[in-house]
């Protein structure tokens, strides 16, 4: 048996901050621009999947896809980021979710790699923003990834910077597009909140995340 993982792999949205409320406000602001309403209800559908194919997913809940020229779509999308970009000012080194930093400082502490699989392209700034960016020594480039989550790529990315194998490795998410990608790429998966099919693992909320709970996954399942 082997006694720890290879590494740990990160969401950030929703794992190490809670930006889902940031992207919420900047989406709603553009899709009523274009005279649709959407509610943070529908926003949990929009969660790991990247800014091109949320505004897809907006035009098409409001009865709109294909209404649009890929150049005003691309417009619509760099206007959101730009109204998200602006809303990350107000991220500081408090805005970490409780019990991640120090379950990174443990991670460290056990040498224990640590990875990001963020499809968001503003990862690394947010990441400077919180005072966090040496506690990951491989974050998954989003520019570089075709698919968004469930699909397995990002996962796959940040596994193949850290030189490990997936299945040796545990995938932490809030997602159910992330739970389904890191089961898609047969690493062990914890889920962060309540409504996530097929986790192997699943806290109601990040401060009952420590390496003890993560440790005895491992244990249990290898
Ligand atoms: P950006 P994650 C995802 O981050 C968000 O959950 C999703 O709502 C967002 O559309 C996506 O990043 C792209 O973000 O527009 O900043 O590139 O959950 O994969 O950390
Ligand atoms: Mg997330």
């Amino acid at each position: 048996m082997i006694l720890k993982p290879q590494a740990i792999i990160f969401d950030l949205d929703g794992v190490i901050t809670d930006t889902a409320h940031l992207h919420f406000l900047a989406w709603r602001q553009v899709a009523n621009e274009v005279g649709i309403a959407i509610d943070e209800t529908f926003n949990d559908s929009l969660k790991g999947i990247s800014r091109g194919e949320s505004l897809q997913r907006i035009l098409q809940y409001g009865g709109k896809a294909g209404e649009f020229t890929p150049e005003v779509c691309a417009q619509l999308a760099e206007r959101k980021n730009r109204l998200y970009v602006h809303s990350l000012r107000q991220l500081t080194v408090n805005s970490v979710l409780p019990g991640i930093r120090e379950l990174l400082m443990t991670l460290r502490e056990e040498r224990i790699p640590v990875g990001l699989a963020s499809v968001s392209l503003n990862a690394p700034t947010i990441l400077q923003s919180l005072d966090l960016s040496a506690c990951f020594d491989f974050c998954a480039d989003a520019a570089l990834i075709t698919h968004s989550k469930p699909d397995p790529e990002i996962f796959l990315a940040a596994c193949a910077g850290l030189g490990v194998e997936p299945q040796q490795c545990i995938g932490i998410e809030d997602a159910q597009a992330g739970i389904d990608a890191i089961n898609a790429c047969g690493m062990l998966s914890v889920g962060i909140g309540t409504g996530l099919n097929g986790a192997s693992l699943q806290f109601p909320s990040t401060e009952f995340l420590t390496w003890p709970c993560l440790s005895a996954l491992w244990q249990h399942d290898k």
